[in-house]
Formats: structure tokens, C-alpha cells, sequence
């Protein structure tokens, strides 16, 4: 197991989301990643390396070019506006299907966000970005050969879309690590020699995302495309975030009909309960007969936690990991969420050892 970290997510500290129509202090909060790495050094896993350096190009395989371009310029072009250095936050978002061409700082902040829990700081963009890397190297290691990586990506990504920051998501980790592994080997086509390893045909990938929120944002990324299979376990959007995705009947479309399976869950769904759901996932991704596995791995299943209404347990996450070690196929394991800070590194540990051990 390779562990990969890196410092700059300490850059992006928002004061303050919006929630339910509350001002609530920022959930998605630095000590997420204090509380993971003690725990890691506690149990004695692998020392946690820094990433290496990726440039935008494997992001502009995901994402649009001018929402890359927002993100970098937004905190700066809103404070020399004379607005509140503390972060962009939306105050308009545009009606359906109304888009004008507004460069207001405010009507791009609406335009490039679909909720109130993405603010943009002065260090959004460093952190995001160091994320990705974060990710991607844990993508190249799977490449030269690793059984598996998990990689400490703040912020996290499966809630961002082609061009939408929302739900403490900017760049889409988990995605970006998905599209570099299904485009592995292409950069050789011109040569005569073989493409890949796997043939002719480029890898296939599954994405498992085991967030209690349903990944909107990885769903829509790859919902046309049949090389990424994408399964998402979690709370059922009748009742949880992000409400307007994550339906059963969700199942892709044109090329990628068939590709996407969402499962949702009833509240307070156990690990019984839950071990059903994922064998189910697991199944569907075995009959797949993907090259790797990216897991979008958030904690905010647990039983505890303040933003989910599920009861996983710390036991649970470990019989997680086992369960997702018999695909046996190169994984990575990408960070979510989890907000339950005091027992969120304990929980990573559990689902890493669980799949260690298996
Ligand atoms: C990456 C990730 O986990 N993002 C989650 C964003 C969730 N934001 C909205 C959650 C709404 C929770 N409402 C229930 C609050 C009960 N106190
Ligand atoms: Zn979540």
C-alpha cells in the first residue's frame, strides 16, 4: 500500500458554508487530514510521500477550460472588485437554462458553483491543484505496477463537475485519476509498437465511490462513455445531498447506457445492510472485467457522522476494504469526505487494513 499526501491543502480553509439555511462553520476542515495522518502514524502504516508534479493537462481531460481558468483568476479578480477577501461565494445562481454572458465576479461565481459549500479562499486553487497531483501520482503508481495506493486528496473532488465547483469539491480527483488510467498507453499510438500493455484496446476502469453522497459529479463526467464504469453506493437522494442525482434509474446514456449504476440507500442502512449493497456493486463491477479500480472513498458513511444519515461502523469500514480486496484488481483509493474528525482517521485505517489483510 502506497500513501500519498501533500501540504498544500492547509492553503484552503473556508470560514463558513451555508447550510440548510444555516451559516455553519466549514465542515470540510483541515484537521480532516491531521486526524488521517496520526491515525496512519499511529497504526504504523507507510510513511506518506509527497506527490509529484502534473501540469493541467490531465485536468483539461476532465474539465472545461474555462472553469480551470475561474478558478485559478476568481479570488483575485473578486478582491481587486473590492469584494470580501474572505472568499467568492455565490449570491445568484442562473435560472434554468439562462446563462448571459456576465463577467461580474458575482454572476461567475454563480455560474461555476451549484450550491453554498464551495467557496473560494486565496489558496482554493494551490490546494485543488495539489490535490489532483496527489491523486495522479497515486494513478502513476498503479501504472508501474502497485497493488494499491491511497492518496489524501483535501479538498475532495466527486462532487465537482466538467465545469461546477459544489459540495467541497473544485477539481474532480477521483475522475482525473479515472481518465489518466483509461488513456493509459495511448500516448505511444504514433509508434508502430503495441499500444498498451492490455493489447490494442485501452484499459477499462470502475469507479467505486462509497461517499454517503451520491458522486453527481463523477456520474456526469463519464455518463456517455463506456470506458469508465461508474457505481455509486450511498444515502438515497430523496432525502440526502446532493437531492438532484444518484436515482436508480440513473443507468448512462448514448454510448454509455448501461454504464453508470447508482444503489441508494435507506437511512440508517447498517453494516449488514450496507456489506449487501456493496457485494451487489462488486458484482456488477467483476462481470465488467475492469483493468483498475479508483474508490472514492468518503467516511461520512459512519454512524456518527454529522452529515450522513447512514450506520456504518468503524468494524465495518475494515469488512469494506476485505470486500473490495477480492476484485483483486490494482485499486486506489481516492479521499472524500468523512466529518466526524475525531474518528475519521481510525476509519481510514480500518478500511486500508481490512483490504490489506484480506
Ligand atoms: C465530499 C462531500 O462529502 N461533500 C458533502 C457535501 C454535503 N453538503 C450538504 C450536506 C447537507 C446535510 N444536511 C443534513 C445536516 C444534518 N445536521
Ligand atoms: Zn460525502
Amino acid at each position: 500500500m502506497e500513501i500519498i499526501a501533500n501540504a498544500e491543502h492547509q492553503l484552503h480553509d473556508p470560514p463558513f458554508e451555508i447550510l440548510d439555511g444555516v451559516l455553519t462553520p466549514y465542515y470540510e476542515s483541515p484537521r480532516r487530514v491531521q486526524s488521517i495522518l496520526s491515525a496512519i502514524d499511529r497504526a504504523s502504516l507507510p510513511v506518506p510521500r509527497a506527490p509529484r508534479r502534473f501540469g493541467l493537462g490531465p485536468i483539461l481531460g476532465v474539465h472545461a477550460e474555462d472553469y480551470v481558468t475561474y478558478l485559478q483568476q476568481a479570488h483575485a479578480r473578486w478582491v481587486i472588485s473590492g469584494r470580501p477577501a474572505e472568499s467568492v461565494f455565490p449570491s445568484a445562481m442562473a435560472p434554468q437554462g439562462i446563462a448571459g454572458p456576465s463577467s461580474s465576479p458575482s454572476a461567475l461565481a454563480g455560474r461555476y458553483c451549484f450550491d453554498l459549500s464551495a467557496p473560494i479562499t486565496s489558496g482554493t486553487y494551490a490546494a485543488a491543484r495539489g490535490s489532483v497531483d496527489t491523486a495522479l501520482t497515486g494513478a502513476s503508481l498503479l501504472l508501474e505496477g502497485a497493488r494499491a495506493a491511497y492518496v489524501i486528496c483535501r479538498p475532495p473532488g466527486h462532487h465537482a463537475t466538467r465545469n461546477q465547483a459544489g459540495g467541497y469539491c473544485y477539481f474532480n480527483n477521483a475522475a482525473i485519476a479515472a481518465h489518466m488510467l483509461a488513456h493509459a498507453g495511448e500516448a505511444s499510438t504514433a509508434a508502430d509498437e503495441p499500444t498498451t500493455t492490455w493489447g490494442m484496446r485501452p484499459p477499462v476502469v470502475a469507479v467505486l465511490d462509497i461517499d454517503v453522497h451520491h458522486g453527481n459529479g463523477t456520474q456526469a463526467i463519464f455518463y456517455e462513455r463506456s470506458d469508465v464504469f461508474v457505481v455509486s453506493l450511498h444515502g438515497d437522494p430523496d432525502r440526502e445531498y446532493p437531492y438532484f442525482s444518484g436515482f436508480a434509474d440513473e443507468r448512462g446514456a448514448g454510448t454509455g447506457t448501461g454504464y453508470n449504476l447508482n444503489l441508494p440507500l435507506a437511512a440508517g442502512t447498517d453494516d449488514a445492510g450496507y456489506l449487501a449493497a456493496l457485494d451487489q456493486a462488486l458484482s456488477a463491477i467483476a462481470a465488467y472485467s475492469p483493468h483498475y479500480l479508483v474508490v472514492s472513498a468518503g467516511f461520512d458513511t459512519y454512524i456518527d457522522d454529522p452529515l450522513g444519515d447512514l450506520a456504518v461502523t468503524t468494524g465495518g469500514f475494515a469488512r469494506i476494504g476485505a470486500h473490495i480486496a477480492g476484485l483483486k484488481l490494482p485499486t486506489l483509493f481516492v479521499q472524500e469526505g468523512g466529518y466526524a474528525i475525531e474518528q475519521l482517521g481510525i476509519n481510514v485505517v480500518s478500511l486500508l487494513q481490512g483490504f490489506m489483510n484480506a
